[in-house]
């Protein structure tokens, strides 16, 4: 063998895993790649309160809520007359010191207090809190998204959120790092309220979705795509979900929402399951969910091949037929594995399921971090549950008889933790 030919073989073997190698070569990949979450609900500094950190917004996550109203005696009425530190305390104990933290939600807690090097046995959180309060929000910020391996975080944004309206109104400065998501929650699913709110803001809407009010909502996403430049708009919609639907949500959604979205070029993200407030005693813990009839997404795609939509099911039991419509209708980019399904145990059949047959073409997962510091966590499950998947696609495919690349293993990863997303929305974001 010449020395070109031993250099190329030699080249070739590095560049190619064997079987063995496979699995530390996927996860090298993974711990090198800077994610972009799709979907969170977290602020940069600049947006003030409502950019939720520190110890005791991670106790009262409204995850953990729902499992502490499991454990203790304390009802939910006595619970919300506490303070955010008293009832941070409870959770604490009752899931923390009175019991063992084996859930996905409780165990995301005990990984963040490691990252910091903070006590996870602790009787109590003045240590964590002691740590937490000596943080600057912007250094810390920063801190947080290195640790956690994400360049980018889309946020959640209602424009008639009155806590988010006015820091819109008043100019925030753009951060590159927070990317805005135009929100449609309150126009679309709860059209009795937000009518005299936006007839108080000056548009001439009314409660029957009449042609002037329809012409007069798309006016308002238009004043809000220009003011927030969002890179998507979202709406999260229940099991019962009807497309087409003459009420008047469904009026505006046909004709406000989906025109604007062609109008601005924008996708439009829907999330499709949840069933609100089932026990509103609890607040936002107390939505729960429900199987969806997904035949409303096909007639919307096949009605609407030029509009763009990411998708996200809530409920097991509609993964499957996510994947077939995803298989018909390309304009179809499943994402995520939402809220009850963002455990290991889910995440893994739905992202093998999605693998066998999608390929690499769809996003296997958003964080949906409400409280900053739940990104070092998330994305760390998110990472550990991907590797043996995608380490076990490449072995069988290396049975079958074709070898995968080092290269190969990275474009896939960049793909599933950025690249799909920021084709699917027409942009790149840096990522350093
Ligand atoms: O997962 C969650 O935190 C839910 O409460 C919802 O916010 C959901 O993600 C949504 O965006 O509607
Ligand atoms: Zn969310």
């Amino acid at each position: 063998m010449n020395a070109t030919s031993f250099e190329k073989t030699r080249l070739n073997t590095l560049q190619r895993p064997s079987a063995e190698e496979i699995e530390s070569a996927v996860q090298d990949a993974l711990s090198a790649t800077q994610c972009v979450d799709m979907h969170t609900h977290l602020y940069p500094a600049a947006f003030g309160k409502i950019g939720l950190w520190g110890i005791d917004e991670l106790l009262t996550y409204h995850y953990l809520e729902a499992e502490f109203f499991r454990h203790s005696d304390l009802t939910p009425e006595k619970y919300w007359t506490l303070s955010k530190r008293d009832q941070a305390d409870a959770i604490w104990k009752t899931l923390f010191v009175e019991n063992t933290p084996v859930s996905e939600a409780t165990r995301g807690v005990v990984a963040v207090l490691k990252a910091f090097d903070l006590p996870t046995e602790a009787p109590d959180l003045s240590e964590a809190r002691k740590f937490f309060v000596a943080q600057s929000p912007e250094a810390h910020i920063n801190n947080v998204l290195r640790m956690a391996g994400v360049s980018t975080v889309v946020m959640t944004n209602d424009p008639l959120d009155p806590e988010e309206m006015p820091v819109w109104m008043k100019g925030v400065e753009s951060d590159a790092r927070f990317q805005p998501v135009l929100r449609l929650d309150r126009i679309l699913r709860d059209w009795s309220d937000p009518w005299e709110q936006l007839a108080g803001l000056g548009y001439k809407v009314d409660n029957r979705a009449s042609a002037m009010c329809v012409a007069e909502i798309r006016r308002f996403l238009s004043d809000w795509c220009r003011r927030m430049r969002p890179i998507y708009m979202a709406v999260s919609l229940p099991d019962t979900f009807e497309f087409p639907a003459d009420t008047p949500q469904g009026i505006l959604f046909r004709e406000a929402v989906l025109p604007a979205c062609r109008e601005f070029g924008l996708p439009l993200s829907l999330m499709i399951g949840v069933r609100r407030q089932v026990n509103p005693r609890i607040r936002l813990a107390g939505d729960a969910v429900g199987r969806a009839d997904l035949r409303s997404l096909e007639r919307l795609c096949q009605k609407y091949p030029e509009n763009r939509f990411l998708v996200s099911v809530l409920s097991r039991e509609n993964q499957h037929e996510l994947c077939v419509y995803a298989r018909k209708f390309n304009n179809i980019m499943p994402f995520g594995c939402w809220w009850f399904l963002n455990n290991p145990s889910m995440v893994e059949e739905i992202t093998r399921e999605r693998i066998e047959m999608l390929g690499t073409s769809f996003i296997p997962q958003h964080s949906d971090a409400r409280v900053l510091e739940q990104l070092i966590y998330k994305w760390r499950n998110t990472r550990r549950t991907l590797a043996p998947i995608l380490a076990a696609s490449y072995r069988t495919l290396i049975e079958d008889g074709r070898d995968v690349t080092r290269q190969e293993i990275r474009r896939d990863v960049e793909k599933f933790l950025r690249s799909n997303f920021e084709r699917w929305i027409g942009r790149e974001f840096s990522a350093s």
